[in-house]
């Protein structure tokens, strides 16, 4: 069985201008650059027939290639709580369409239900036991953030191994865009 989901990934100009944003707050795990991305739909779980059926569900996609920026800064978690802390997504109307696309594409080749609200965000740091006035100045320092926009030219069948401190993601199978 191997944990998996599906992402775009975030060119490295874009991964170090995120990587400034880390800091400040005492706690927290920052994402390591390179494991920063987009996930459009957590899969979990899976064994190797299912997971053939949804890299070949994935590969059957044909979806337009668009640009986005990274915009604002947000967090997860309850009022009493804070889990985690991101980097935002600008309005993207071809970003919602992909993850409708692919969200479907993975249901239907058997994928278990995720059935969690899509808000397109870079995790940047993971909390725990952290309350909303820890995270308030960051929050607030950081709410002008916004990165260049930059071209989304695939999607990325990743495995999620979880560690101690970090997880490791290791990329399993890329599937290009189109041109319009
Ligand atoms: O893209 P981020 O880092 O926000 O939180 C997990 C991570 O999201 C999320 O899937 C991404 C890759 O691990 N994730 C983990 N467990 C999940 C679950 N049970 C989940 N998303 C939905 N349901």
């Amino acid at each position: 069985m191997r944990r998996l989901f599906v992402a775009v990934t975030v060119p490295e100009t874009v991964r170090r201008h995120l990587s400034l944003l880390a800091g400040g707050i005492p706690g927290a795990r920052w994402v390591a650059a390179e494991n920063l991305h987009v996930t459009l739909r957590f899969i979990g779980e899976v064994d190797g027939a299912l997971e053939q059926d949804i890299v070949d569900a994935l590969a059957g996609l044909h979806q337009p290639g668009f640009e986005i920026r990274l915009e604002g800064v947000g967090q997860f978690g309850s009022a009493a709580s804070v889990r985690s802390l991101w980097a935002g997504v600008a309005r993207c109307p071809e970003l919602l369409q992909l993850h409708r696309a692919v969200h479907r594409a993975v249901s239907l080749a058997g994928a278990p239900a995720d059935r969690r609200k899509f808000v397109p965000h870079v995790t940047l740091a993971r909390l725990k036991r952290t309350g909303p006035q820890t995270v308030a100045g960051w929050l607030g320092a950081q709410a002008r953030f916004r990165s260049t926009a930059f071209p989304v030219t695939e999607f990325v069948l990743f495995e999620s191994r979880l560690g101690r401190e970090a997880a490791h993601y290791t990329p399993l199978a890329e599937f290009p865009l189109h041109e319009r």
